[in-house]
């Protein structure tokens, strides 16, 4: 699909697209395909009147973890908040226990699994955050096991280093040592190691101040790294305006963003990642502020937030559909959130678009409407997923 002011698909009819060497080459109606496109050696996929989109890019994902949450949310139906469970000792820090606990293998093929599943759904690209490990050591062992399961699967993973998640129970009573060990180990570590593209922050009442957040992302910027940030999820702690000041590429969930966050992030071009799954998973009512976002011009990405205690989500297609029936996006909005606005939050460039010189990233589907991709709940409708030029799912040739 490319963009075209009067089609929000930017659909093109009977098409071909041509991919050689992992690139896309040539796209356009089949009537006009050049001859020199075919060749004896030409392997095709006949998607019999199929939808042929971007490959989907997560672009927020926490899916390296031990253990699960499902006793913690069980106790959330009976009535206890999420901020309550935190404040106990549970909530994040219980995957922390159960992460720092797990052997490498372990993680790696739990991690492996969830990502297979969101390739199974049309994913090519998916941003991993860590920050349930919260020393260096399993920090970076959650960075290394994101990267090694991006290997394992065939698809892009895009590391992002959350040492700032929560405060660790050994420095509950010095937050400045911790932000000493983020700062001066964790982002040079990562750094120097090439394990991780990016830092994010969560700032929020339950975890870090705005400065405290500001000193982490500075210092990702002084090492190099894009930065990232989770902002005014449960309340408005001023998290947009900061992302844009710092020149975050977005800031993520805004369910509580003020009207001066979105202006800020319209200001710097931050992005808005909005994460649908979040806000259903805890039973949130407050919706980050989408019309604002949409007339500003802030670019809104869909995400997954695949972790296992606010968003247990591991089907992109329905958090495209919590986001049109939630959160007020159109379904064109939603899909462009998961593709062509996504990208660019991880510095990718070259993907999200199914255009000649892109990165041969696509999803194939079994729709008549690309709509359907938001409208379906817990039906799959891919037929084929291709990352780089390979067919990673349905390879069956036409
Ligand atoms: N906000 C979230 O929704 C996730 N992290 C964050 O900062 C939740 C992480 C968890 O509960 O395990
Ligand atoms: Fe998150």
């Amino acid at each position: 699909m490319v963009e075209r002011a009067d089609d929000p698909w930017g659909a093109i009819r009977d098409a071909v697209v041509a991919v050689s060497d992992g690139f896309v080459r040539w796209v356009g109606p089949e009537v006009d395909a050049p001859a020199r496109l075919l060749t004896s050696a030409t392997r095709t996929l006949d998607l019999r009147g199929g939808w042929v989109t971007p490959g989907l890019v997560d672009a927020h994902t926490h899916l390296v973890f031990g253990g699960n949450r499902a006793d913690e949310w069980e106790r959330r139906l009976q009535g206890a908040t999420y901020e309550e469970i935190a404040r106990a000792g549970g909530g994040i820090l219980s995957t922390v226990r159960a992460t720092r606990a797990a052997d490498r293998e372990s993680l790696l093929a739990s991690a492996e699994d969830r990502l297979t599943t969101l390739v199974d759904h049309g994913c090519t690209t998916v941003e991993i955050k860590s920050g349930y490990g919260l020393d260096l050591a399993t920090e970076l062992r959650m960075l290394s096991v994101a990267r090694d399961a991006g290997a394992r699967a065939g698809v892009t993973v895009s590391t992002t280093l959350l040492g700032a998640h929560a405060l660790p129970p050994e420095y509950r009573d010095d937050r400045a040592s911790y932000l000493d060990l983020v700062c001066r180990e964790m982002i040079p570590e990562a750094a120097r190691l090439g394990l991780a593209d990016a830092v994010d922050a969560f700032c929020e009442g339950i975890a870090f101040t705005p400065a405290e957040c500001a000193r982490v992302l500075e210092t990702a910027a002084a090492h190099g790294l894009a930065a990232r940030l989770h902002a005014d999820q449960l309340s408005d702690g001023g998290g947009a305006a900061l992302a844009a000041r710092l020149g975050a590429r977005s800031a993520d969930h805004l369910e509580h963003t003020s009207l001066a966050g979105v202006e800020a992030m319209a200001e710097a071009n931050t992005a808005a990642v909005l994460l649908p799954g979040a806000y259903h998973f805890l039973g949130e009512t407050q919706r980050p502020p989408v019309g604002a976002f949409r007339s500003a011009g802030v670019p809104m990405v869909v995400a997954t937030d695949l972790n296992p205690g606010s968003s247990p989500l591991g089907s992109p297609l329905l958090a495209l559909n919590f986001a049109c029936v939630l959160f007020g996006l159109t379904p064109a909005e939603a899909v462009a959130g998961m593709t062509r606005a996504a990208a660019p939050v991880l510095g990718l460039e070259d993907r999200g678009r199914v255009v000649p010189g892109a990165r041969a990233d696509l999803a194939c589907w079994a729709v008549r409407t690309p709509a359907e991709l938001c409208y379906w709940m817990g039906v799959n409708p891919v037929t084929a997923v291709v990352a780089g030029g390979e067919v990673v799912r349905g390879a069956a040739d036409g």
